[in-house]
This record gives structure tokens, C-alpha cells and sequence, in this order.
């Protein structure tokens, strides 16, 4: 027995030894190699948020896939005043669509793995955001220069969307000016705010800060009548309302909050409302993560759980807000079947199109088919 006793002993302390040491190990690895500092514990939006009042539904999964196998990861979507319809996609193409035989070409290579937000300029052509290179203009032949590479002598990272107002001047936001594009779930861990909405003036060729301390600065969208802009803040779940013009001009308010889900790109749609997708950073279930610091540390030191803690590729949701605020439609794939990770939606000749981080096609929906 005190054989027994002592053989035991002798194997249970090696294999403590060794549970404690791996254990000692991974916290120092944790505490030493996560790449978030003094996490901040982030605000979920309220379990009853503005739009419950909204049932569930299924519409996005009654979409159709537009140039399957074509299009991939199409971030953002834009249409010109000829109603071409563009998109950038992964693989670095600019691609768009022909309305009148409804094919679509490759347009121009940029060879850029990184491009997010793109607009139609004014003078034709399109204006790209580019994490890499900063803001780029493609015009109509499809020549690529560089728009804007720098700020006040800092290398311009994470351009995320871009809209031209009137008057010609660029209103675009920068997600994070800490981290990048390849790690930009760190921001969300983080959750201190590091995002920026920026004006370009090409003719005197100055950016100025038009707002900062964002909460991820990401889609960015102009009124019909152009007295407002508003910026998403992705990790805040609502979107911010910077006057234009009128007696709240230069004043700043929030547009619309609690939003079921972090708000991506921002599109105006013809009758002046605005469509929102809405990612999901959080999975239902994991809030702690995003409330306890050693669970950031945690998830920031080892990503591949990332697709654990979100549920970014399990469900599809974009919202319609009118020009107040108020949430007027709420459209879901609940369960992620047919689409995702949804990052656009833009209305065009009655119908939606959305793009997607995680798709290889740009989904379409008959409005006529929603309530
Ligand atoms: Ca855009
Ligand atoms: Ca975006």
C-alpha cells in the first residue's frame, strides 16, 4: 500500500509540476505577448435594443447570388450616376457590373489585398480606401493614383470608407491608428478608441481632423440634402451625426445607438433613410469576454479563437434608419445559412446589394419582396 502510495506520489508530482508550469507559462505568455494594453471592458448593446420591437426574420436568406464564385470578399459596393455598380474585391480587382447586359468585367487590377470602402467620384471613376496605401482615385480609364498617403507626416493607415460631398471635399474615417487591418479584432478587445474621421481638401490639398477618439471609425455616409454626415463607430454599436451646414453646423450627436450589432458600411438610399450592415462582434452567450480583462488578454494572444467569441460568420443583419435616427427595417439571415459577416448594403433600382467578408458573390434582394 505505501508502495502504491509513494509510486502515485511520485507520478502526481511530475504531473502537477507540470499542469502549474504550463499554467505559469501560458500567463506569461498572455501578459507578455498580447498585443492589447489595458483593455477597457466594452458596452454590449441592451438585451431588448431599439430594434426588438422589429421581429426576426429570414429575408437575407432569400437573396441571390450575384456573379457566384467572381466576387471575393466584396467589403463595400458603390454605383456611379450611370448606374454601374463597382466593387473591390480580396484578390485585388476592382470589378464592376454593366447595367445594361448585366455582365461584369474586371476592371482594373490594384493589386492590393487590402482595399475596404469605395465611393463613385463626382468626376467618374471611383475613390478607394486603401488600409495600405491610403486613398486612392481610379478614373474612369481605370488609372490608379495615389490620393493621399500621408498625414501630417504620418503614413496614413486603416483608410476605411469615403464619401466626396458637393463641394469636392473627401470625409473619410480611419478604423484604428493603432491597430491594422490583419488584426483588427484587437481594436474591438481593446476597446479604447482609436478611430478618426478625416477631410481632405484636394484643391489645397490639406487633411484636417474632423473628429477623433472613434470608437473603430468605419462606414461614413452624407444626408441627401448634404447638411449631415454620419460615421459608424463599429465596437459602440451606433453611429455619430457631424452637422454640415444649418444652426448645428460643426456640432456632433449621436445619430442612432444600440444597434444589434457593430455598425459597418453606411449607405444613402434614394428616399433619404440610410442602410446599415451590422456585424457581429460578439456571440450571443460570450459577452464576458468582452467585459472580463484576462479574457481580452486571452482571446488577443491566441486569434484563432476569434471564430469562437464572435459570431462575425453565424449571422447576417442590416438595418434601414431613417434620416432621424429611428430603425425603420431590420433584415437577418438569424443563422448565417446563406449569408454573413454582411459589411454593406446599398439600395439600388429597388433592389438591395450586399457585400461580405465572408463570400465569393454580391448578394441581391428584391425590396419588393420585405415588408
Ligand atoms: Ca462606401
Ligand atoms: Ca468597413
Amino acid at each position: 500500500m505505501i508502495g502504491f502510495t509513494g509510486a502515485l506520489k511520485r507520478c502526481v508530482s511530475p504531473l502537477l509540476s507540470f499542469v502549474i508550469a504550463s499554467l505559469l507559462a501560458s500567463a506569461l505568455q498572455i501578459f507578455f505577448f498580447s498585443p492589447i494594453s489595458d483593455p477597457q471592458p466594452l458596452t454590449l448593446p441592451l438585451p431588448s435594443p431599439a430594434s426588438s420591437f422589429l421581429p426576426s426574420n429570414t429575408d437575407l436568406q432569400r437573396v441571390n447570388r450575384v456573379a457566384e464564385g467572381f466576387l471575393k470578399n466584396p467589403e463595400d459596393v458603390c454605383v456611379d450616376k450611370k448606374g454601374t455598380l463597382y466593387t473591390a474585391t480580396r484578390d485585388g480587382w476592382i470589378k464592376r457590373l454593366h447595367r445594361g447586359d448585366g455582365s461584369w468585367e474586371n476592371w482594373t487590377m490594384i493589386n492590393s489585398q487590402t482595399m475596404l470602402g469605395i465611393t463613385a467620384a463626382e468626376d467618374g471613376g471611383i475613390i478607394v480606401c486603401d488600409t495600405e496605401e491610403g486613398l486612392l482615385k481610379v478614373d474612369e480609364d481605370g488609372v490608379t493614383t495615389v490620393l493621399l498617403s500621408y498625414v501630417n507626416g504620418s503614413k496614413l493607415s486603416f483608410a476605411d470608407d469615403v464619401i466626396e460631398a458637393g463641394d469636392g471635399s473627401l470625409y473619410f474615417s480611419v478604423a484604428s491608428t493603432k491597430f491594422g487591418l490583419h488584426n483588427w479584432y484587437m481594436d474591438v478587445l481593446e476597446a479604447k478608441p482609436h478611430g478618426q474621421l478625416l477631410r481632405l481638401d484636394p484643391y489645397r490639398n490639406q487633411t484636417s481632423l474632423v473628429l477623433d477618439n472613434l470608437g473603430f471609425a468605419n462606414g461614413v455616409a452624407l444626408s441627401k440634402d448634404q447638411d449631415f454626415l454620419i460615421v459608424c463607430e463599429t465596437w459602440k454599436f451606433r453611429c455619430l451625426r457631424h452637422w454640415l451646414k444649418g444652426e448645428s453646423q460643426g456640432k456632433t450627436e449621436t445619430f442612432t445607438e444600440n444597434l444589434p450589432g457593430g455598425p459597418d458600411n453606411i449607405n444613402l438610399a434614394p428616399d433619404g433613410t440610410f442602410w446599415i450592415a451590422l456585424i457581429q462582434p460578439v456571440r450571443e452567450g460570450w459577452g464576458f469576454v468582452h467585459t472580463s480583462k484576462a479574457a481580452k488578454h486571452l482571446v488577443a494572444t491566441f486569434p484563432q479563437t476569434i471564430n469562437v467569441v464572435s459570431a462575425l460568420r453565424r449571422k447576417a443583419v442590416v438595418v434601414n434608419v431613417g434620416a432621424d435616427g429611428k430603425i425603420i427595417r431590420k433584415l437577418e439571415d438569424p443563422s448565417g445559412k446563406v449569408l454573413s459577416f454582411v459589411t454593406t448594403a446599398l439600395e439600388f433600382g429597388g433592389h438591395l446589394y450586399l457585400g461580405s467578408l465572408n463570400s465569393d458573390y454580391v448578394a441581391k434582394l428584391p425590396l419588393t419582396d420585405v415588408a
